[in-house]
């Protein structure tokens, strides 16, 4: 396989400027009749039509003609992956090709394939190309008209993109609909969905008084469980108008839920396909995550309409130019809908959990990668994630009425475009007058930086000087890198624990929006070294850094642990307070697993419990931050940051740590639980989440003492429970301990649900997750269960993704983890390649490990790469970790 280079970009030479797409849905092979209008981009020659295809056992020519002439054996060439017309005529023409699929035996689930007995698409990235002959790159942009044949009972429901324009009956029983799309789009948003579907209406009157109808369609015995996403779409829809003035287009949108989806949903223009765990919800069957992850996704999916089809990408380098931005909506939205710092918190969480250890792994590629194999491997948290983050930079940088204005310029200049990260920053840029220095790094190199601030307080001339050094650690194929400009957010409290006001840095003075000295400042960091002295500071202040968490970096300071316990007291920054909980614990965390790796007794500060206390019985807080502020760091937090990683003593530490926490506030942690339940009916608004998630998080704790009336009051509340929340936080707490109580929860629970398998995914989980001694036999049995199916990409995130989630077990003394691992990815490699890429990826961090572990995991990555007819997804996520 070889890889693809950002460097070797060139436009295209045809345009595509009108496609008329005819599908002939068929049991046993469906038609597909494309017709094309081709346009040379540049006068002066007529180099080959070249256009991507699947290989001929998923795609197969029947044939190709030009202006309505059949071509010639000769005038064409089929390779493996690609149809050559060639020498295509100089000027505009017609070309017609005509081929055959088979969506019932696609597995991959990309292209055109079934699921649940209906026909759906997923085109993004290069999925288009399996369905018919193409140029599959984004900025091919063209109208479509698509006209949709099929069986009328089997049938009933044919969607595409934009406007219904007609329909009818056919002969034997078919029946049609031809479907216009008015905007032009690349192929990978193109979609068409056929079947047994039922729907729920609502409508939307946008700003300028045009009213939309809000379809979502699902299957007949999931009617009940729309409400929600529909209510976040009309949220959505209601929320881009009045932060960002974007209006939507069309006259119809369309959501259809499925149960066989890679990810988690996608925003094909006006007909978005999703993930059914990211739609249906009832208050028995989804949780508090659920229905907040539902709101974020149906947002994100909705705002690619402008930020993503609106304005494209160029090529896929550029995919974070979409995705960054998108993610960044979202995490706005969503904390707009619900509480902006517990947002903050969750979304720093996941990228310090995730996106950092990928940053400093084998696949650490920069926001816009510079190179590929397979797309599809680079759909990852850096390009979401930390693209967002740095979308979330300018912010920081040019504030919120200037991160408008650029946000207004780029949709100015580049509406019904394909662009880059480039033309993004320029329009940043040009809107503000800014200069961004050395900002541009961001896009080109990989790694979390890391940065350490020093701290000197000189009584006599009553200045608070910091120290910064910052440094972008090497990473593959990037030795040597730049500083870059990074937003530093600072604020300075006094003895008393409120800000400082702060009148001046390096001798310039500072001014908040009234004038007045402001009590936070962003410093542009963008040295190896540099000095930020505060003037007029009175007395020794408490630093709070980075507040907000406004770049992401890996931050150290000699801020000490007494300050970090008056930050989590006091900061007026409520990000800060919890990061400062969450750095103490990071350090006293790692310094008992050395002690546990030496084999010492084990005893935590008393301080870092009082402090924990106090969070604890505060009633001024909003219980989602409690419920935050007294979580531990997780294990992969903790792993991620040792020289050598040692899952056993990281285990055997939280253990200790959330055993001593829990014996210690016993009293209280029951009076959160006890406090907290409620017999009103379920309701995902904010306050009663926050409610159930310091009543469950003290529970989590409660649980880990191991005692039969916490055991019997989580059953009690497993079974009394009336929503899916609070009953699996029960569940969840009663799997913890081995033992009748865990057995007799798990067997009710699949009873009571066996029947909803979105549910089942989450007794799966459960079990996966686990880190009781030797649970890969376990999970090996449960692939045999009826609730798991290999072809169903959720079932294998639950039980595969799960297990390899669980460090203790995935990394087993005995290489048993990674030998199932193993086995799994080779198994699913044949059914869906980027299923079984995703799963691979657990073993990119094996030389994070001690040397035997290395080796039994290098023996596995072994196996997989010297398997015959391994997909290219799965060759470079191995290939480069061997590297
Ligand atoms: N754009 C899609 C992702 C498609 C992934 C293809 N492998 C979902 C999203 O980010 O909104
Ligand atoms: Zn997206």
């Amino acid at each position: 396989p070889k890889p693809i280079f950002l460097k070797d970009y060139r436009a295209p030479d045809y345009l595509f400027d009108k496609v008329n797409l005819t599908f002939e849905l068929g049991e046993d092979y469906t038609t597909v009749t494309s017709s094309i209008l081709v346009r040379p981009s540049h006068s002066g020659g007529s180099p080959p039509l070249i256009l991507d295809g699947a290989e001929p056992k998923d795609l197969e020519l029947v044939n190709v003609k030009v202006n309505g002439k059949a071509l010639q054996t000769g005038d064409f060439e089929r390779s493996q992956k690609k149809l050559t017309i060639v020498s295509p005529p100089a000027e505009a023409y017609t070309l017609e090709i005509e081929t055959k699929i088979q969506p019932q035996n696609n597995t991959a689930l990309e292209g055109l394939y079934k699921t649940s007995g209906n026909f759906c698409t997923q085109c993004e990235a290069e999925g288009f190309r399996r369905i018919t002959f193409y140029q599959d790159r984004p900025d091919v942009m063209a109208r479509y008209t698509v006209r949709i044949e099929g069986d009328a009972a089997r049938y009933p429901v044919l969607l595409s993109n934009g406007n219904l324009a007609e329909q009818g009956d056919l002969e034997g029983g078919r029946h049609y609909a031809v479907w216009e799309d008015p905007f032009v789009k690349p192929c990978y948003l193109f979609a068409l969905v056929a079947g047994q579907l039922t729907h729920t209406e609502d409508k939307f009157v946008t700003m300028s008084g045009k009213e939309v109808t809000l379809r979502i369609y699902v299957q007949e015995h999931n009617k009940d469980k729309t409400a929600y996403a529909m209510r976040s779409l009309q949220a959505a829809m209601k929320w881009d108008e009045d932060t960002f003035g974007r209006e939507y287009d069309l006259d119809l949108f369309n959501i259809v839920a499925v149960d066989d989806f890679n990810m988690g949903a996608m925003e094909n223009k006006s007909l978005n396909i999703f993930n059914s765990r990211l739609v249906l919800a009832t208050p028995e069957t989804a949780t508090d995550g659920d229905y907040t992850s539902i709101e974020g996704v149906v947002g994100h999916e909705y705002f690619h309409n402008w930020t993503g089809n609106r304005v494209t990408c160029r090529d896929w380098f550029q995919l974070s130019l979409k995705e960054g931005l998108t993610v960044y909506r979202d995490q706005e939205f969503t904390s707009d809908m619900t509480s902006r710092a517990v947002t903050r918190i969750g979304d720093v969480q996941r990228l310090r959990m995730a996106q950092f250890p990928e940053d400093a792994g084998p696949m650490a590629h920069p926001v816009r990668p510079q190179s590929y194999i397979k797309m599809d491997n680079f759909y990852t948290l850096t390009v979401y994630e930390k693209g967002a983050e740095v979308v979330r930079m300018y912010e920081t940088l040019l504030g919120k009425a200037g991160f408008r204005k650029g946000m207004d310029l780029y949709f100015e200049r580049h509406d019904g475009q394909a662009v880059t990260c480039d033309d993004f920053l320029a329009a940043m840029r040009d809107a503000n007058g800014a200069d961004l220095g050395t900002f541009p790094l961001w896009y080109q190199q990989a790694g979390t930086p890391r940065l350490s601030i020093t701290t000197h307080y000189d009584e006599a001339a009553k200045t608070f000087t910091l120290t910064t050094k910052q440094e972008v650690p090497p990473s593959a194929g990037q030795p040597v890198k730049q500083p870059m400009l990074l937003p530093v957010t600072v604020g300075l409290l006094g003895p008393d624990g409120a800000d400082l006001p702060l009148s001046s840095v390096n001798g310039r003075p500072l001014a908040g929006p009234d004038g007045a000295a402001p009590t936070s400042t962003v410093l542009r960091v963008d040295q190896a070294e540099q000095t930020f002295t505060f003037d007029n500071i009175p007395a020794r202040p408490v630093p709070s850094l980075l507040r907000n968490f406004s770049a992401p970096v890996r931050l150290t300071s000699d801020v000490t642990d007494e300050q970090l316990i008056f930050l989590l007291a006091h900061d007026s920054d409520p990000f800060n307070r919890w990061e400062a909980a969450q750095t103490l614990a990071r350090k006293l965390m790692l310094d008992l697993v050395g002690k546990a790796q030496k084999g010492d007794t084990l005893q935590l500060a008393p301080a870092f419990v009082a402090a924990l206390k106090d969070v604890l019985t505060d009633a001024a807080l909003d219980k989602a931050f409690i419920a935050r502020a007294i979580s531990l760091p997780s294990q992969s937090e903790l792993a991620d940051m040792m020289a050598v990683a040692d899952p056993d003593a990281i285990h055997a530490v939280h253990k200790f740590v959330t055993r001593t926490i829990a014996a210690e506030l016993r009293a209280e942690l029951q009076h959160a639980v006890d406090s907290n339940r409620t017999r009103d009916a379920y309701s995902p608004d904010t306050a009663s989440k926050a409610r159930r998630a310091l009543k469950n998080t003290a529970l989590g704790y409660l649980a880990s003492l191991n005692e039969a009336d916490i055991t019997d009051m989580a059953l009690a509340d497993f079974r009394s429970s009336t929503n899916m929340t609070d009953q699996l936080a029960a569940l969840a707490a009663l799997a913890v301990n081995p033992g009748e109580a865990r057995d007799t929860a798990l067997a009710e629970f699949y009873e009571q649900w066996k029947g909803d398998g979105l549910v089942m995914n989450k007794w799966l989980g459960i079990q996966a997750a686990s880190s009781l001694p030797g649970n890969v036999a376990h999970v090996r049995s449960l692939l045999e269960h009826p609730a798991f199916d290999m072809k169903n990409p959720n079932k294998v995130y639950a039980l595969v993704g799960g297990f390899a989630s669980a460090a203790v077990n995935f990394h087993a003394r005995d290489g048993s983890g990674y030998e199932f691992l193993a086995e799994q990815v080779l198994k699913l490699d044949k059914i869906n390649a980027q299923v079984a890429s995703r799963m691979v990826s657990a073993f990119t961090r094996w030389r994070r490990y001690d040397d035997d572990r290395q080796s039994k995991a290098k023996a596995q990555l072994e196996r997989i790469v010297r398997t015959e007819g391994l997909s290219e997804n799965v060759y470079e996520i191995v290939s480069k970790s061997l590297e």
